[in-house]
């Protein structure tokens, strides 16, 4: 007698898509969507439009959203689909204001949109600062900022101090918006242990919100696959 065949209950099938170099690659990592399909560029100019049929559909902005992102979205299912406003350290000169684009877009698209920046999100999810990091921060963090983190040459710059290789390094390792987020809180109390300055940059990069609603969606999705 064969033995009865086992049953998995179905899982949801996620796409993750939006533009070339929206931060697909990005988002998908921060989010640890492993099983997650990365779709093709929606605007590629030399191919079809993906077809977006997921059972859950996480679309990515790169901080502005375009008629082609418009167009799209606005025919897809809303009870499918999160909107995610990355690159919100590109927009305007503090968080409120990606905060208040992605208000203006979830009200306009009728679809939550949630501001992100995924590459501090992925950033904090592999590792702490290192002591050698901790304390170059902490060496710079009574410098005037703005401009000291304006751009990343303002950072690195050679004749600030003799430190600009670890300077150089900490910008490759963290990103600008990372370090200045670093040096923010530092300014307001330089006792801060690494892993509290790691717990500070991951609230900063706006991801748990994010991760709080695709899990109420995953959960909605599992439930409609079960039906
Ligand atoms: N400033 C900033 N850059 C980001 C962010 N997320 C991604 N990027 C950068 O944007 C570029 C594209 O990111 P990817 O994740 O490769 O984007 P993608 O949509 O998968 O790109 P393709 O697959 O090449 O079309 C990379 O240089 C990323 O480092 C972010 O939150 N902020
Ligand atoms: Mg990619």
């Amino acid at each position: 007698m064969s033995a009865p065949r086992e049953r998995h209950a179905p899982t949801p099938r996620i796409q993750v898509t939006g533009r070339a170099r929206a931060g697909r690659s990005t988002v998908r990592n921060a989010l640890s969507l492993l099983s997650a399909e990365e779709t093709a560029p929606v605007d590629d100019p030399c191919g079809p439009v993906p077809t977006l049929d997921a059972d859950l559909i996480v679309y990515v902005l790169p901080g502005t959203l375009h008629p082609v992102d418009r167009r799209l979205l606005a025919t897809l299912p809303a009870d499918r689909t999160l909107v995610v406003l990355n690159k919100a350290d590109a927009i305007g000169t503090r968080w409120s204001d990606a905060a208040a684009t992605a208000e203006t877009h979830t009200e306009s698209l009728g679809m939550p949109t949630f501001p992100l920046v995924a590459t501090l999100a992925t950033r904090t999810r592999t590792g702490t600062f290192t002591p050698a990091e901790l304390s170059t921060l902490i060496g710079h963090r009574t410098r005037p900022d703005p401009p000291f983190t304006l751009t990343g040459d303002h950072f690195t710059a050679p004749g600030l101090a003799p430190d600009s290789t670890a300077r150089r390094d900490l910008l490759a390792d963290w990103t600008l918006y990372g370090i200045s987020c670093a040096l923010a809180a530092l300014r307001h109390d330089p006792g801060l242990t690494a892993r509290v300055l790691l717990q500070i940059l991951h609230s900063a990069s706006g991801i748990d919100p994010l991760h709080e609603e695709f899990h109420r969606r995953y959960e909605q999705a599992t439930t409609r696959l079960r039906r």
